[in-house]
C-alpha cells in the first residue's frame, strides 16, 4: 500500500455552503449575503469543519465574482471563524477565465482548480489547459493552497501531469477532491470512488483526496470515502435534501451528520489547525482572533 492510501487518523470536513447553481428562491434557507454565509460559518465550524469552499451570491442573489465582495468574505470569514478559507475559482459555467483568475487577489489560504472540462448538466464548465496551468503556478506564486477538482478519472492523470510537468504546489502537499454524481461527470458509486482512490497512487506520496457526492449520491460517496481512507466535503452547493422527500435545514445540518459518520468510523473530525498542519498551509496565514 502507497502512503497515498493510509487512512489519516481524523476526517477533514469542508462545507460547500452555497454555489453557484442552486437558487435562492427555491431554496430559502441557502446562505447567500455575507451576514448569512459567516453565520452559516460558524454554525459548521461548530459542529466539526474545517474548511470553508466558497462562491459568493450578488445583492440580487446571483452568483458573482465581484474583487471586492470576495475580498470582503475573506477578511470577514477569516475576523469571526477559525476555518480555512477556499475561494472557488470554478465560479459558474458562464464565468470567464480572467474573472476567475482575479479570484487569488482576494488572498484566500486555498482556492479550487478544477483539472478538466466537463459536462455540466446542459452546460459546459469549460477548463482549458493553460487556464490550469495558469491557475495553478499563480497559486503557487502567491502561497495560495489548491484542492484539485476531480470530476472524472482522467483528470487525475491530467493532475499527475501536471504535476510532473509544474511542479509541486504552495506547501508541497497534493489534496484533491472528487466531485461525484454531475450529470456528465463520473457516477457517485463506490466503484467510481476506488477507482479514483486508486488512481491517487500516482500521485506524490502523501496526496490525500476528499470526496462529494451531488443530490442522492450524498450518503453513497460519504460512506465509500470514510471506508476508503478519504476525507469529505458536504453542503448545499451539492445536496440540498436530507433525505428523501426532506430539505436540507442548514450546512450545519450536513456537516453534524458529516461529523457523526466520521467519529462512528473512529477518525474524528480535524480541527481547522490540523488541517492546515495536513495540507501544509503556513503558519503565518491571518488567523482568527
Ligand atoms: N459551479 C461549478 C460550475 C469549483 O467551485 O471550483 C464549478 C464549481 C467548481 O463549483
Ligand atoms: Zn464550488
Amino acid at each position: 500500500m502507497s502512503s497515498a492510501t493510509v487512512p489519516s487518523a481524523g476526517t477533514l470536513i469542508t462545507v460547500a455552503p452555497t454555489g453557484a447553481e442552486v437558487a435562492k428562491a427555491d431554496v430559502p434557507a441557502l446562505p447567500v449575503t455575507l451576514d448569512e454565509l459567516v453565520a452559516t460559518a460558524k454554525e459548521c465550524e461548530a459542529v466539526g469543519a474545517a474548511v470553508i469552499h466558497v462562491h459568493v451570491r450578488g445583492a440580487d442573489t446571483k452568483p458573482t465574482l465581484d474583487p471586492g465582495l470576495l475580498r470582503e468574505t475573506v477578511v470577514a470569514l477569516r475576523e469571526q471563524t477559525g476555518l480555512i478559507v477556499q475561494l472557488s475559482t470554478g465560479g459558474a459555467v458562464t464565468d470567464a477565465e480572467d474573472a476567475r483568475l482575479a479570484v487569488l487577489d482576494a488572498g484566500p489560504d486555498m482556492a479550487s482548480c478544477t483539472m478538466g472540462t466537463v459536462n455540466f448538466g446542459e452546460d459546459v464548465f469549460m477548463n482549458r489547459p493553460a487556464f490550469i496551468v495558469e491557475l495553478h503556478k499563480r497559486m503557487r506564486d502567491r502561497g495560495i493552497v489548491p484542492e484539485y477538482e476531480i470530476f472524472d478519472l482522467g483528470q487525475l492523470t491530467s493532475l499527475a501531469r501536471l504535476l510532473d510537468k509544474h511542479g509541486l504546489p504552495a506547501g508541497g502537499h497534493v489534496h484533491v477532491d472528487f466531485v461525484m454524481g454531475v450529470p456528465g461527470g463520473m457516477p457517485g458509486t463506490t466503484e467510481a470512488l476506488v477507482a479514483c482512490a486508486s488512481a491517487v497512487r500516482d500521485l506524490p506520496p502523501g496526496t490525500t483526496f476528499a470526496a462529494t457526492g451531488i443530490g442522492r449520491a450524498t450518503l453513497p460517496v460519504l460512506l465509500a470515502s470514510l471506508s476508503a481512507g478519504g476525507h469529505l466535503r458536504v453542503g448545499m452547493e451539492d445536496t440540498v435534501t436530507y433525505a428523501k422527500g426532506q430539505p436540507v435545514e442548514s450546512n450545519a445540518q450536513l456537516v453534524a451528520r458529516a461529523s457523526a459518520f466520521a467519529r462512528l468510523a473512529q477518525r474524528p473530525p480535524y480541527s481547522a489547525e490540523q488541517a492546515r498542519a495536513l495540507l501544509g498551509i503556513g503558519a503565518t496565514m491571518i488567523k482568527k482572533g
